[in-house]
């Protein structure tokens, strides 16, 4: 039924989740700034700028644009270092498994992230050249919830929205699928959203949509 999926990175592939966090707590430690859990799950999918933009909300005066960037900056350097942590033992036996299984039936996979640190991170769990296409940061101009990640993995794969699936675990990310004409698997987060098509309780689950 669907001739692709088309995965979110963060959140769906791998964790690197918590490391945007630890990264972002720093910053907003170090600047005075509440930050938390909750706050931290709005951040999910959202672009670097964006993230910064919703946790400054918190803050008690305005910053600059310059002021902004190097806070943006900085956080990046941090998140790279912890990112070194990573190996292809954070890619779990669960996620490899459901990937094989799909791209062996003949299914393309394809990935879509926000994140303009995709191809480090694909690199660093071993799926560097795994994907027939790779979707992020670095050639969108508005992050989702904008469908745009999503309808150029999909223009790359020569497919229509509708032949594709999107598994995600932001909101943000099923929004995009829903306004792009996409259908949507969720997890974590995701799973509890309305406009999610597929609930899943874990990306094993992904292989019952298939069957
Ligand atoms: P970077 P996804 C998103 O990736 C993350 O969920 C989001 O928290 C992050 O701010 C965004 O990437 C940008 O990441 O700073 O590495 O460019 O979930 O769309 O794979
Ligand atoms: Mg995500």
């Amino acid at each position: 039924r669907f001739k692709a999926v088309i995965f979110d990175l963060d959140g769906v592939i791998c964790h690197t989740d918590q490391y945007h966090y630890q990264a972002w707590k720093q910053i907003a430690d170090q600047e005075n700034v509440f930050f938390d859990e909750q706050v931290n799950n709005r951040l999910r999918g959202v672009s670097r700028m964006e993230s910064l933009e919703i946790i400054l909300e918190q803050a008690d005066r305005p910053y600059t644009e310059e002021e902004k960037s190097v806070l943006a900056e900085t956080k990046n350097e941090i998140y790279k270092k912890l990112l070194k942590n990573m190996t292809r033992a954070d890619l779990t036996e669960e996620v490899k498994g459901v990937l094989d299984n799909i791209k062996n039936s003949g299914i393309k996979v394809a990935i879509g992230s926000s994140s303009r640190n995709t191809k480090l991170i694909l690199s660093r769990i071993g799926l560097a050249d795994y994907f027939h296409t790779v979707s992020d940061g670095t050639n969108i101009q508005r992050s989702k919830p904008d469908p745009e990640v999503f309808l150029k993995a999909a223009e790359a794969l020569k497919l229509a929205p509708e032949e594709c699936l999107v598994v995600e675990d932001a909101q943000a990310g099923i929004i995009a699928a829903h306004r792009g004409g996409f259908h949507s698997a969720g997890i974590g987060e995701a799973s509890k959203f309305h406009l999610t098509e597929y609930p899943l309780s874990c990306m094993g689950d992904l292989l019952n949509v298939f069957e």
